[in-house]
């Protein structure tokens, strides 16, 4: 069993910022669960174009608000805390922040670590993890 808390995760090298969000990934490909889950930080006032073209990624929101449009042509839906998106169609998308949103969200398949977004908004392929 893994037992973790965000305390121990926040300020480690799993604690990863870029511009407009912060991610504290709590579990990750090498804890073996098949998705890696991070407790995100959405800062108001920035874009994020966001196509996970390697991933399917579910958010859910627990606090803050904000709204997610869909590329090229909408819809766009609000967020608030309760509300759930999953890109199961690795859709592009624009996600802004109202308020600093807190996300809950899981990865599949899982990040490695220190993930960020390339030029179109994706994270890397996963890295095969070799047994030891
Ligand atoms: C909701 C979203 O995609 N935010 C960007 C950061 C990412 N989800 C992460 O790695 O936690």
């Amino acid at each position: 069993m893994i037992v973790r808390k965000l305390d121990e995760v926040v300020g480690t090298d799993h604690d990863v910022a870029a511009e407009g969000w912060n991610s504290r990934r709590l579990l990750l490909a090498k804890d073996g669960m098949g998705f890696s889950l991070h407790d995100t930080l959405i800062h108001p006032g920035v874009d994020l174009n966001l196509c996970y073209e390697n991933h399917l990624e579910a958010v859910y929101c627990i606090e803050g608000d904000g709204e997610i449009r869909v590329l090229p042509d909408g819809p766009t839906y609000p967020i608030v805390p309760g509300t759930v998106y999953a890109l199961d169609q690795h859709d592009h998308h624009v996600l802004r922040a109202t308020t600093t949103m807190r996300m809950v969200c899981v990865f599949n398949p899982p990040v490695t670590g220190n993930e960020v977004h390339d030029e179109n908004g994706a994270y890397p392929a996963a890295a095969v993890l070799q047994e030891s």
